[in-house]
Formats: C-alpha cells, sequence, structure tokens
C-alpha cells in the first residue's frame, strides 16, 4: 500500500494543505506578506507530494504528539523544499523549464521574481520556527539550519555541480545524495524528535534513519529520471543523462541502480524495529519509495 493510501497519511496530508491554504498567511499565523510574493510563493508550495511534512507530522504524531503542534515545523520544511526546487530549476543551476508538469517559477515569474520567491521561502521556514515553545525553537531552527544550509543540501549541491561532466564513484555520489537529499528528509525525523522533547540519543536515531531514507528517495529518483513517465514525473525525462549528471544508472547501470535500492530497503526494514516510532506506517513509506513514479 503507498502512503497516499493509508487513512492516516491521507488525513496528515489533508490536514497539511488546509494549514497552507488557510492559515499560513491568515492574521492568526502571524506571517505577513506582500501579494505577488504570496502568489509565486503558493504556486511553489502547492502542487508537490508533500512527503517531507507528512513524513514530519507522522513521526510527531507517532511520538504521541498532536499534528496540529507540527503545523509550523512541516510548515518550515515544506518552505525549505520549495525554496531548493525554485533554485535549482534556474537558469543558472539545473536551467529547467518544468517542474510538477507545469512551468517551473521562473518560467513562469521571470528569473529575478523567482529568486526572490526562494529567498522569502527560505526565511518564512525560520520565521515558522521562531514561533514554537521557546524551549524548542532555538535547537529546530538550528536542525533545519544544519540540514539545509552549507553543510546540508547547499553544500551538495554544489558537490553536485562540481561533479557533473567529471564522473566519480559510488563513495562520491552517496555524499552528494546525502547532503542534497538526504539531509532534509532526515531533518523531518530529527525535528519532530526534538519537538516532543526527545533525549539527544533518541533524536540521533531518528537523524540516522532518515538518512538512510533519504537517500532511498534520491536513488529512485535517479532510476525515474531515466524511466518515468514524464506525464506522472512531471519533470523533463533524461535531463540527469544529458547533463553528464553523477548518478546511480550511471555508475551502476539501471539494474544495478535497482539492486542497489533493494538493499537500502532491506536494511531501513531491519532499522526500523531500534526506533520509537510506529513500524507499520513507516513500513509503507518504505513501500511507497520503491514503487512511486512521481
Ligand atoms: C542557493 C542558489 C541556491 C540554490 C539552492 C539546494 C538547491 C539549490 C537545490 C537542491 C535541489 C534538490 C533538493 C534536489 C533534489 C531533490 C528532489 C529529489 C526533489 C524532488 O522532491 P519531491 O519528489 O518533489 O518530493 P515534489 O514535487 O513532490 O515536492
Amino acid at each position: 500500500m503507498k502512503p497516499g493510501f493509508s487513512a492516516k497519511w491521507q488525513s496528515l496530508q489533508s490536514g497539511f494543505s488546509d494549514w497552507l491554504r488557510h492559515w499560513l498567511f491568515s492574521t492568526d499565523s502571524g506571517v505577513a506578506v506582500l501579494p505577488p510574493l504570496e502568489e509565486m510563493m503558493r504556486y511553489s508550495l502547492e502542487g508537490g507530494k508533500h512527503f517531507r511534512p507528512v513524513l514530519y507530522l507522522l513521526c510527531l504524531e507517532s511520538l504521541g504528539q498532536a499534528a496540529l503542534h507540527g503545523r509550523r515545523g512541516a510548515l518550515a520544511i515544506e518552505a525549505v523544499h520549495a525554496y531548493s526546487l525554485i533554485h535549482d530549476d534556474l537558469p543558472c543551476m539545473d536551467d529547467d523549464d518544468l517542474r510538477r508538469g507545469r512551468p517551473s517559477c521562473h518560467a513562469k515569474f521571470g528569473e529575478a521574481q523567482a529568486v526572490l520567491a526562494g529567498d522569502a521561502l527560505l526565511t518564512l521556514a525560520f520565521e515558522l520556527l521562531g514561533g514554537e515553545p521557546a524551549e524548542v525553537a532555538g535547537g529546530m531552527a538550528q536542525e533545519l539550519a544544519r540540514a539545509a544550509g552549507a553543510a546540508g543540501m547547499v553544500g551538495g549541491q554544489l558537490l553536485d555541480l562540481q561533479a557533473t561532466g567529471q564522473g566519480g564513484g559510488a563513495q562520491k555520489l552517496e555524499e552528494i545524495h546525502r547532503r542534497k537529499t538526504g539531509a532534509l528528509i532526515s531533518s523531518c525525523f530529527s525535528l519532530a524528535g526534538l519537538r516532543a522533547r526527545l533525549p539527544q540519543s533518541e533524536v540521533e536515531k531518528l537523524r540516522r534513519f532518515g538518512l538512510q531514507l533519504g537517500l532511498i528517495f534520491q536513488v529512485q529518483d535517479d532510476i525515474l529520471d531515466e524511466t518515468g513517465d514524464p506525464a506522472l514525473h512531471g519533470k523533463s525525462p533524461g535531463k540527469d543523462r544529458s547533463q553528464g549528471k553523477l548518478t546511480y544508472p550511471m555508475l551502476l547501470g539501471l539494474a544495478g541502480a535497482r539492486e542497489h535500492l533493494d538493499r537500502l530497503l532491506s536494511e531501513a526494514r531491519r532499522e526500523l524495529a531500534g526506533l520509537p516510532l510506529e513500524a507499520r506506517e513507516l513500513s509503507l513509506v518504505l513501500d511507497f519509495l520503491r514503487e512511486r513514479q512521481n
């Protein structure tokens, strides 16, 4: 079963969409925004799977916290993700006019506007975390900043740019993926642990498991770039290969990349038992990651 079809996943997803639509820019949230930026920010926040915020909410519920308490953290994580996609699509980066099967942010609103929409989303994330209870806000902001910043996603993007056309081995590729995609997905777990006030040792276990899950997500993304149906994947197909990107199919071939994915999935299934989380829902998430087409 895919998480999209698990009743719990679906209800968290629809709760999240509701906060996004009605709460985020309301006076109740305290977030003020200029109308032209709001349109671009909404365009980029809506339309995705909302995989990361729902994962965060799932962990939080599993740790005995009401999903409503996760509203700020979930929106903060998705805001960072949305910013990263806007900047990733820019002409100076991946140069992609298509995202989620529709014009990417710069293709629709213009390049300078898209840079600013990305900046606004990144800063929004920390404004939201500033409204978390005082005893957890600082730790959560630090955790998200580390995942998104120079040692995490931005660092991974730079390594990826440097490796493009240069080749490299499995170790290099894993380092890129861990930082570029893994760190933010990992933060969905560690942020839930911090919000639930778990001890550091438990937060660390969650962080490690999240990193493994992030790696699995990206290996499947590499495979989908080669084999995915563009109508479902919503991105320009074969882009990574045409740009000379270092990917698992390039390194191991398609069959080898699928075997690697299955190995990572088996390891993750074994690790599930040692986590302070409900294993059944997470096991469905692993099924989804293997089968996803978008
Ligand atoms: C600071 C100039 C500047 C750029 C930053 C950090 C960065 C650019 C880009 C990172 C890009 C990135 C996160 C790439 C890989 C992530 C990935 C697999 C994205 C797709 O995620 P999904 O499938 O997307 O969850 P949806 O559409 O569902 O939200």
